[in-house]
C-alpha cells in the first residue's frame, strides 16, 4: 500500500498522526508537492478522481481519498 502525502497540509496530516498513534509503518509513503501541481496532474487524477491529498493506494490498485475512509481502512 502506498499513501500520497504532503507535509503541510492538515488532511495528509491526520492519516500521518494517525499511522503514528497506531504503529503502522509498513505503508510506503509517497511525496506529493501541492506547489508544483503534482496533484493535478493526469496520473495522479486518474488513480485519485479528485486533485486532493492524502490517498491510499492498495495493491490491487483501489484508491481511497478521504483521510477519514483511511483512518478506518488503516484500522481495520
Ligand atoms: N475530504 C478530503 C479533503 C482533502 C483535502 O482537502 N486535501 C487538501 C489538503 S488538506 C488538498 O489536497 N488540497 C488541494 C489543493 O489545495 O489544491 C479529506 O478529508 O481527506
Amino acid at each position: 500500500m502506498k499513501i500520497y502525502d504532503t507535509q503541510r497540509a492538515p488532511n495528509p496530516r491526520r492519516v500521518r498522526l494517525f499511522m503514528i498513534e497506531k504503529g503502522i509503518e509498513d505503508v510506503e509513503i509517497v511525496p506529493v508537492s501541492l506547489l508544483e501541481g503534482a496533484h493535478k496532474q493526469p496520473d495522479y487524477l486518474a488513480k485519485a478522481g479528485l486533485a486532493n491529498v492524502p490517498m491510499l493506494e492498495m495493491d490491487d490498485g483501489t484508491c481511497i481519498t478521504e483521510s477519514l475512509a483511511i483512518c478506518r481502512y488503516l484500522e481495520s
